[in-house]
């Protein structure tokens, strides 16, 4: 069986949410470099992969995804076989749960965090402007409640979706890793249960492999 195609770049956050996926059941693929940094990805060649002209995109013979979450759902379905369990599709509660929490990444704590990382990290390295203030401080306010919430939860589970390790979780990895080489990475020190949760789960060997492709490391 040839392996899958993901276009995209290594430091991208949505591009390591889908290597995290294909480095967790082992999978065999080729990594594509799509640069942002060129405009690539408004490529006519992208934008038939992405119509929205965005990394990452993911080729599978004729099936041709985009989505970052949808296409690691893809890849953990195609390859259940490794025995590598991320989304409890044979359990409805447990399924169910990962689902709730990938929800929590995307709507809740996705929007709370990215302005933090873009204003601290991408704005002075990419154009050297000067980060806004008022819109990390306001964002890091939203962000206190989100982690709130969490530490609530991991007080009550090892993981997001219950006492096992999965999607849900592996989700958060992309924005708390640019997260932690920001000076706001010290937020974390108030929630215990959120930070001893970050640290078992970027004990994994795909967790470290694929920080070491991102910036900062
Ligand atoms: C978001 C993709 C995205 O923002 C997903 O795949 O999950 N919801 C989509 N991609 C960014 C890079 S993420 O680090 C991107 O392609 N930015 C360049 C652009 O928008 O032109």
């Amino acid at each position: 069986m040839s392996g899958v195609k993901l276009y995209g770049s290594p430091m991208s956050t949505c591009t390591a949410r889908v290597l995290l996926c294909l480095e967790e059941v082992g999978a065999e693929y080729e990594l594509v470099p799509v640069s942002t940094l060129t405009g690539e990805q408004k490529s006519p060649a992208h934008l038939a992969r992405n119509p929205f002209g965005q990394i990452p995109a993911l080729e599978d013979g004729d099936l041709v995804l985009f989505e970052s979450r949808a296409i690691s759902k893809y890849v953990l379905r195609k390859y259940k076989e490794s025995g590598t369990d991320l989304l409890k599709e044979g359990n409805l509660a447990e399924s169910a749960m990962v689902e709730v929490w990938l929800e929590a990444e995307s709507q809740q704590y996705n929007p709370a965090i990215s302005p933090i990382v873009y204003q601290s990290l991408v704005v002075p390295k990419m154009g050297g402007g000067t980060p806004d203030q008022a819109i990390i401080d306001s964002s890091l306010e939203k962000f206190k409640k989100v982690l709130e919430v969490y530490e609530a939860r991991l007080s009550k589970s090892k993981y997001l979706a219950g006492d096992f390790f999965s999607l849900a979780d592996l989700s958060h990895f992309p924005y708390t890793r640019y997260l932690m080489v920001t000076p706001y990475a010290s937020v974390f020190e108030s929630y215990p249960h959120v930070k001893a949760w970050w640290e078992d789960i970027t004990s994994r060997p795909a967790f470290k492999k694929v920080s070491a492709g991102m910036l900062g490391s």
